[in-house]
């Protein structure tokens, strides 16, 4: 191997290993999910789907997307599913193609307020190919306030709506979307990457019950190979689905990735990784308490899920630029985040978003993530304490070596 590449691989292992990793979107994958993500099954092209393919020698293939397949219908109680999109943004692509066309009104949640890229920012290409109105959490509670989206909903008449986000801290019903979209002749399109661990441990209600497509990235609470998925109860959309990730904006499947979702679906579908998920929300509420008993502020006063965002700038007047700077310094990886209300740029933003996925599965519990609060709280309060920030970096590293 090249020295060159061996040592960056190196110090990223360090990092992996020494840094608390509370980044809400990323996890720890099994050996299993890597070593399939790096197997010979790489070596192969199968433009199109189980037993329809452009190339001849995809006997094994076939049968491993069909595995796929099957354990993540199984696990999300879902008739549909296509297992190929390379990412999240990938999958919502594909929805937005089969779905509409171009022009077309679709709703989403506004990025700044806990939305996603590709559900109508404009700077993606479903802010620029699609005409987009956005809905905004309640300025007081921070919550979703549903009969503000019916108003405008039935004011607006979309032909999509959008529900789920990649930094909202509560339960959202699903139920009430579906309502609401199908009251108004709209699609309901969930993406539910996030939360997707947390629904698949029936911690969290399944929005493959109420809504017409449903996406996911695998990587995020579901703890698989970086990758997406779509999901649907209706014939006709899987169809368009299919047609639309092939040929329409994909060529050649990514089997081996394809192999490490099927071995995630199969851990995913064990009883341990409801233990798992419920000690992700367990941990969440340890970490939550300790905030609290330092006086920061959490955007909602709390969280349902697996993160919570903090209002750095009006705990402790850092901005999150500088809240995750000064955290990277110690070994504690965050990113800054915007709020509701936001008047910061969102590369700097007055939030810090924080998640316990990736530390629980390092086996974290409660007693930790306390810890973790109050290292936090701490350093945020003390940034310009030299020997403070020391002490803390030490804590760190003494708390990750354990684990
Ligand atoms: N980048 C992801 C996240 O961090 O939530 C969303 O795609």
């Amino acid at each position: 191997m090249d020295p060159k590449i061996t040592e960056i691989l190196k110090k990223e292992e360090k990092r992996q290993k020494e840094n608390i990793e509370l980044i809400a979107s990323e996890n720890y994958a099994s050996e299993y999910v890597r070593e399939l993500q790096g197997s010979i099954f790489t070596n192969k092209y199968a433009e199109g789907y189980p037993g329809k393919r452009y190339y001849g020698g995809c006997e094994y293939i076939d049968e491993m997307e069909n595995l796929a397949i099957s354990y993540v219908c199984k696990l999300f109680d879902v008739k549909y599913a296509n297992v190929q999109p390379h990412s999240g943004s990938s999958a919502n692509m594909a929805v937005y193609r089969a779905l509409l066309q171009k022009g077309d009104k679709v709703m989403g949640m506004n990025l700044s307020n806990g939305g996603h890229l590709t559900h109508g920012n404009k700077m993606s290409f479903s802010g620029q190919d699609y005409e987009i109105v956005s809905y905004d959490v309640d300025p007081v509670t921070e919550m979703l306030d549903y009969e503000e989206i019916r108003s405008l909903a039935i004011k607006e008449k979309p032909k999509m709506i959008i529900a789920g986000a990649s930094a909202y801290s509560r339960i959202i019903d699903f139920e009430k979307f579906a309502s609401i979209a199908h009251e108004v002749g709209a699609y309901l399109f969930v993406d539910m990457a996030h939360i997707a661990g947390l629904v698949a441990a029936h911690l969290h209600p399944n929005p493959c019950l109420y809504a017409d497509v449903v996406t996911s990235t695998t990587h995020k609470t579901l703890r698989g190979p970086r990758g997406g998925i779509i999901l649907t109860n209706n014939e006709e959309i899987a169809k368009k689905i299919n047609k639309a990730i092939f040929p329409g904006i994909q060529g050649g499947p990514l089997e081996h990735v394809i192999a490490a979702k099927a071995q995630c679906f199969y851990e995913a579908l064990q009883p341990e990784f409801i233990e798992y998920q419920k000690q992700v929300l367990k941990n969440m509420q340890a970490l939550i308490e300790a905030l609290k008993e330092e006086e920061f502020k959490i955007v909602s006063d709390g969280s349902d899920n697996h993160l919570i965002l903090v209002d750095v700038k009006g705990s402790c007047g850092l901005t999150g630029k500088e809240a995750e700077e000064l955290l990277d310094k110690i070994h504690i990886t965050v990113n800054k985040n915007t709020i509701p209300k936001e008047t910061e740029k969102p590369m700097v933003s007055s939030g810090i978003r924080i998640g316990t996925p990736a530390m629980t599965t390092r086996g974290f519990k409660e007693n930790e993530f306390k810890k973790v609060g109050h290292i936090i709280a701490t350093a945020l309060k003390n940034s310009q304490d030299e020997e403070i920030l020391k002490k803390l970096n030490q804590e760190v590293l003494d708390l990750t070596s354990q684990f």
